[in-house]
Formats: structure tokens, C-alpha cells, sequence
């Protein structure tokens, strides 16, 4: 049995579903969402066409055509121009929207003409039905010269029968189509000559595409020259010659489609998705209804999440009562149940809140309401010199920033991409949310108001909106500070409204809990276990020292009552000289201004790696220092400075959380940032006016409150 594998590439125009028949082809879970946009990067799978043949599927950003503006479309581009270092597809899947088929078609005109084998994958048909759109598939096959097979991803319908036909396809050698589709030699017969004979292997249109986009391709100095010479000497005229082929392709399309295809009149069947847009895109009603989502979506969180989150707060207080009763007095077993129990319980209890906060967004995504958010707010956005689709990595930024920053490719211009990727930290992840709700229950009465509103959710909702507020006055700065000129247009194709796919949702919850529970819980293990030895040990004579002193006044005091206060000064006395104790002594100075001891200190100091970690360093801290049993909150809540007043004060907390909602906390959004601007010029300069802005504000909130 011989095994073959082939690459094939999955292209197509933006949203037309190439990513659910990715998934239903591969077996695979790539992210899908009902707008233009969603992948921005190359994904890879695997799938057995027939017993012999497997292949490799590659999925891509959409594309509306071979003109790429946008940073994703590049990323489809070159794979397809066969510039792309890592992968070169010897057959193209193409996949085109059966509802929106003229846009589509001129895609894979262009597609065909490459003389890349092509099999194309007609979607949406459903949709197109619903329309009263027929198409004759076998007619439209005979025209374009290449296989049609219906399917419907979502259903997981024809997949078997796209199988056969790639298969069928590959086992004839890849032939691709013998014309092409327009006369695309005309456009600059000798140029094209020229270059075919520097490269035999291009067909007539992909050398319009070298005497084009060669700037942008890996040649040799010489062969940049060459090509060059080639347009001085044809006098080749890049816009006219791509202007002209557009016109020809749809001369050509519109003939195709009259004979081929029946369209009702548009005017005579009205959409569900126009009628609902009519209320939702309304001037007055659409912006109201956007208001009322965000503040229904931000109040969900807690309200849906506050059942689960006390079930899993009790669960661990009991393992903790359990394990105490078991397990004998020793330092392990304090580092394990104050130690590792408690910081991992406090990541856990956030489980809830995260499902719920990733679930709500995919619905969003889903139903094709984010493109909507995205309309709606273009304005607003304009007036700071963003884009309405910036708006998509900010409301994705309240999950995480990593993945969020990455959807900022989908931003044609530069510059407000750019101000859209160093914006973007600035919404509260979720990884906030657990600092932000242990230092409200802390400080924050649980008072409602009209016997709903609460205020401790009212300060989480001023939290975010404080990250939202900050954003808009950042990018006002921004675009006057970053040089950099180009003509800014937000082109969006609002999606028809579809019903959520629950499956895709509960998917998602599940997955983003999976990846928060084991990333966040490897990272507090790891830092809890380090800070633990850090705040445990410390230089030697210094701790020898500590020891002596300690050993006589011990020996000295009458009562065991004394004893035990002894106990505590001492434990309190070598934390603050372990090397974390010096550490944050060392910053303390720094820091005091803005209401932080030393011991939070320690905590800022961790959570530079990831902000998750506060919760389990505040626990590994207080559990060094004293080993009373009782709960992270109430050692917070008990926790008193050397003048014996309160830490945890609201002062202090609301300055605290202020720090967290600003501050450039977080390893993996730098380095996201570094490699989405290919350079550590931003990351930098985002790091620093992020922890500037988070001093600079939690100082004065410090001292304006206290
Ligand atoms: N009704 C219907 N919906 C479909 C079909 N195929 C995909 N969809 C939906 O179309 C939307 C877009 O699907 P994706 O797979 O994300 O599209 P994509 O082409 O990967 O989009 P980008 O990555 O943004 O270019 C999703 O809401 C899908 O559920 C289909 O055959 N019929
Ligand atoms: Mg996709």
C-alpha cells in the first residue's frame, strides 16, 4: 500500500466557512465565528482522503481577492503565489459562499488562472435556497473547468463526496485547467514573457502578480533587478493592468451567472437579517441596545457565576479541613494545603466566570452581533484615531489579550492596527478577575442598591470601564505621537444574523477553562513553590542571627501564651528577611506612596510574570508567616501594618486594583506584541507607558482617598 500525502490549501473569501469545513474535514476544533476576519493565521491538519491517500489541510485567512491590503490576506497570499517559506500546496481547496456567488467567483477565477489544481467546495447553499437562489452546478462546473461539490460544514453534509473529488483530482496529477479564465497574457505580453523566462514554471497571470508584488517576494537582489527592468521596458502599469483584469473577470463571471444561475429580484423577498438590522443598526434604538448588551454581558459574569463559585470555594475549604486532620505538622504540609491548595483554589473558583465570559463572547461572535458592535462604534472609535474594527480585539481583550491582539491583523491601516495592538492590554482580561473580586469582597461592602444593583459588582463594572476610558484617551495621545500616514477606511461585511452553534460555544467554554486551569495552574505551582523557598530561606548570618535571638527569648518567657506571640514575631521576622522579604522591602520605598506594604510588593512583583499569580503568592506569603488554618480572606482581612492599622483598606485595594487594571503585567502579551510588530520597539514602549499610567494613577487615587 502506498502512501501519499498531499498539501492542499484552504482558501476562500473571508467568512464563507472555510474553517468549519477545515474542522469538518480534519476532525479538528479551529476557531470559527460568524464574521469577516476570524483566522489570521495558517492552521494545518490531517485527513485520509481514501485508503491510500491522506492530506494535509492548511486553513487560511479569507481573502476577497489576490490584491492583499490586509495583513491576514497576506499571510494567504504568499502561500498561494508560492513565496511562503514554509509551505507550497500542490492542490488549492477552494471554498465560495453559494449566497454571495459573483464576489466569490471572481476569487476563483483568479485562483484558476494560477494554474493551481483546484477543487471548489460551494457553501452556504442552504442560505442560498433560503434566498431563492438555484444554481446548476454541473453547468458552472463545465465553465469554470473544475469540480463543484456542494457542502454544508455545519451539518457535516458532502464532506465524503469533497473527499472523493480531491482525491480523484489528486490521483490524476494535479491538472489544473487548460484556458485561463481571461486573457491574461494580453494584459503585457512581453513583460509576462520575460518573466516566465526567468521563472518557466509561472502561468501568464502569476507573472502579473511577480511584476507586481515582486518587492514582497524572497528573490535575489538581481532577480528584484531584473523584474524591474522588465516594467521599464514593457512600460507596465501595475493599476491599470489589475483595474482592467478585475473588469474582465466580471464581464466574464456576469455571463457565467446568467446562464447558470437564477437570482429572484432582490427587492422582492426582504431578509430576516435586513429586518432585524433595521432595529439593531437604528441611530437611536441600535446604540441602546448595544449599551444594554455590554452592561448584560458584564453583569452575567457575575450573576451566573456566583452558584458555581461558592459550590467551589466550599469543595476546597473541605479538602483543606480533611488534609488538615490527616496529614502530620510539617513545613510540606503547610506549603501544600496554605501554600499550593489555597493558590490553586483561588484560580479555581474563577473557572466559572471565565466559561461564562468566553461562552457570552462566542455568542456574540456567533450570531454576527460583533460585526454589528464593530458598525455601530466606528464613529466613536474614529474620533481617537481607531477604527470600528478595533473594536474586536477590545471586547475579546476581556478574555485574553494574546489572541485578541492577534485579530488586530484584520485592520487594513497600519497605524491604527499598531495603536489597536498597544490599546488592547488595557481591557481587563480575565486573568484580573480573580484579584479584582478577592480585593472587592475585601473592601467593598455588599450593599445593593433598588435591590438589584450591587455595589461590589458596580466597582468591578467601574474596573473595566476605567481600562475601556483609558484605551480611547491613550490612542487620542497616540495618533499624534506615532508618525505614520495612510489613508484610513473601515470596509466590514456585515454577516447575516445566524443561530449560535452550541455545540462551538460549549466547545469553547470547555477548552478556555482547560487552557486557564492548566497554564495558570502550572504558573502558580512553579512560582508558588519558588517563592515559597525564596520567602523560607534567606542569606545565612542574617537568618543565624534571627534564630539565636529568638531561641533565648523563648527560653525566657513564663507563659506559653507569651510563647506563642513569640512564635509569630518570629516567623514575621524571617519572612521579612528571607530573599523575597528583601526583595520587597527593597521596593517598598517605591511603592509605599500608593498604599502597598512590602508584602504586596512581592506580589507586584510575581504577577509581572502573569497577573494569576497574586492570588497564590498572597497565599504562599501569609502561610509562611502564620500557620493558623483559616482561609486566604481572612488572613487578608486580618493583615495589619508595623503602626498596627489595616492593610487591606479601600484606599489601599481600590489603588491596588487601579495597578492591575493598567499595569503591563504579562510575559505572553509582550511577546505577542513583539512578534505582531516584529519588533521590540513596541513592546517596550507599550510596557512602559502601561506601568507608568498604572503608578502614575494608583498614586493618585492613594492619595486623593486615604
Ligand atoms: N448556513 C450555513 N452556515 C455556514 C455554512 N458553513 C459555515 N457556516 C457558518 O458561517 C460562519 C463563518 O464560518 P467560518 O468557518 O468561521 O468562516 P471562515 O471562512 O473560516 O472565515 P474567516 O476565517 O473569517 O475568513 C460561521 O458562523 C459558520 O457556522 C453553511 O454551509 N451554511
Ligand atoms: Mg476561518
Amino acid at each position: 500500500m502506498t502512501e501519499k500525502n498531499i498539501h492542499i490549501a484552504l482558501v476562500g473569501n473571508p467568512n464563507s466557512g472555510k474553517t468549519s469545513l477545515f474542522n469538518a474535514l480534519t476532525g479538528l476544533n479551529q476557531k470559527v465565528g460568524n464574521f469577516p476576519g476570524v483566522t489570521v493565521d495558517k492552521k494545518t491538519g490531517q485527513t485520509g482522503l481514501t485508503s491510500t491517500v491522506s492530506a494535509n489541510i492548511i486553513d487560511l485567512p479569507g481573502t476577497y481577492s489576490l490584491y492583499p491590503r490586509r495583513a491576514d490576506e497576506w499571510v494567504a497570499y504568499r502561500v498561494m503565489m508560492g513565496v511562503d517559506e514554509d509551505i507550497a500546496p500542490e492542490m488549492v481547496l477552494l471554498v465560495a459562499d453559494a449566497s454571495n456567488l459573483k464576489r466569490n467567483l471572481l476569487f476563483c477565477s483568479q485562483i484558476i488562472d494560477l494554474k493551481i489544481p483546484v477543487v471548489v467546495a460551494l457553501t452556504m447553499m442552504d442560505l442560498a435556497n433560503k434566498k431563492g437562489i438555484e444554481i446548476d452546478v454541473p453547468g458552472l462546473e463545465r465553465e469554470l473547468g473544475v469540480p463543484i461539490i456542494p457542502v454544508n460544514p455545519r451539518k457535516n453534509k458532502g464532506i465524503s463526496e469533497l473527499k472523493k473529488a480531491l482525491a480523484q483530482t489528486a490521483q490524476q496529477q494535479y491538472q489544473a485547467s487548460q484556458w485561463d479564465f481571461i486573457p491574461n497574457k494580453d494584459a503585457a505580453p512581453a513583460a509576462i514573457e520575460g518573466v516566465q523566462q526567468m521563472f518557466p514554471s509561472l502561468s501568464n497571470y502569476a507573472s502579473i502578480h511577480y511584476l507586481i508584488n515582486h518587492e514582497n517576494f524572497p528573490l535575489t537582489p538581481q532577480q528584484q533587478e531584473n523584474i524591474e527592468q522588465l516594467e521599464k521596458d514593457n512600460n507596465f502599469n501595475p493599476t491599470k493592468t489589475q483595474a482592467e483584469e478585475i473588469m474582465h473577470r466580471f464581464n466574464r463571471i456576469r455571463q457565467i451567472m446568467q446562464q447558470n444561475v437564477v437570482e429572484p429580484d432582490p427587492l422582492q423577498k426582504k431578509l430576516f437579517t435586513e429586518k432585524l438590522d433595521n432595529i439593531l443598526l437604528h441611530r437611536f434604538w441600535g446604540y441602546l441596545i448595544l449599551l444594554a448588551t455590554l452592561f448584560l454581558l458584564f453583569q452575567s459574569i457575575f450573576w451566573l457565576a456566583q452558584f458555581p463559585m461558592d459550590g467551589i470555594e466550599w469543595s476546597f475549604s473541605a479538602i483543606e479541613g480533611w488534609l488538615n486532620g490527616i496529614l502530620p505538622q510539617a513545613w510540606w504540609s503547610d506549603l501544600l494545603t496554605n501554600g499550593l491548595l489555597a493558590g490553586l483554589s483561588g484560580i479555581l473558583v474563577f473557572v466559572p466566570q471565565i466559561m461564562i465570559l468566553f461562552g457570552l463572547i462566542t455568542i456574540l461572535e456567533d450570531t454576527g452581533y460583533m460585526a454589528r458592535i464593530s458598525f455601530l462604534s466606528d464613529k466613536l472609535m474614529r474620533k481617537v484615531g481607531l477604527n470600528g474594527k478595533s473594536v474586536m480585539p477590545m471586547i475579546s481583550g476581556f478574555a485574553c489579550a494574546v489572541p485578541a491582539i492577534m485579530t488586530a491583523r484584520n485592520i487594513e491601516n497600519k497605524k491604527e492596527r499598531l495603536m489597536t495592538i498597544l490599546v488592547t492590554p488595557l481591557m481587563s482580561c480575565s486573568a484580573r478577575l480573580p484579584v479584582f473580586t478577592i480585593l472587592i469582597s475585601l473592601t467593598v461592602p455588599n450593599k445593593y442598591y433598588l435591590g438589584f444593583l450591587s455595589l461590589q459588582g458596580l466597582v468591578m463594572m467601574a474596573l473595566y470601564l476605567l481600562g475601556v476610558v483609558m484605551a480611547l484617551i491613550v490612542s487620542y495621545v497616540l495618533r499624534f505621537v506615532i508618525k505614520m500616514k495612510e489613508k484610513s477606511f473601515f470596509i466590514l461585511e456585515l454577516p447575516i444574523y445566524r443561530a449560535p452553534r452550541w455545540k462551538n460555544v460549549g466547545i469553547t467554554m470547555i477548552e478556555k477553562a482547560k487552557i486557564f486551569v492548566v497554564d495558570a495552574g502550572r504558573v502558580i505551582i512553579v512560582i508558588s513553590l519558588l517563592l515559597w523557598f525564596l520567602s523560607t530561606y534567606g542569606p545565612a548570618d542574617r537568618m543565624k542571627k534571627i534564630d539565636e535571638k529568638y531561641a533565648v527569648l523563648t527560653e525566657k518567657a513564663p507563659t506559653q501564651e507569651e510563647k506563642d506571640v513569640l512564635q509569630k514575631q518570629f516567623n514575621s521576622e524571617k519572612l521579612q528577611n528571607s530573599f523575597a522579604g528583601i526583595v520587597g522591602k527593597t521596593i517598598e520605598p517605591a511603592i509605599a506612596p500608593l498604599g502597598f506594604d512590602w508584602k504586596i510588593g512581592i506580589a507586584l512583583f510575581t504577577s509581572f510574570a502573569a497577573r494569576e499569580v497574586f492570588v497564590g503568592t498572597m497565599a504562599t506569603i501569609y502561610s509562611v508567616e502564620e500557620s493558623d488554618d483559616s482561609s486566604l480572606r481572612k488572613k487578608m482581612e486580618s493583615a495589619v501594618r508595623e503602626d498596627g492599622t489595616k492593610v487591606y483598606t479601600l484606599p489601599t485595594a481600590l489603588s491596588l486594583m487601579v495597578f492591575y487594571v493598567l499595569a503591563m503585567q504579562c510575559m505572553s502579551t509582550l511577546a505577542v506584541v513583539k512578534r505582531e510588530t516584529r519588533s521590540w520597539k513596541w513592546p517596550v514602549i507599550q510596557f512602559v507607558y502601561m506601568t507608568g499610567l498604572a503608578y502614575l494613577m494608583s498614586f493618585a487615587v492613594y492619595q486623593l482617598w486615604k
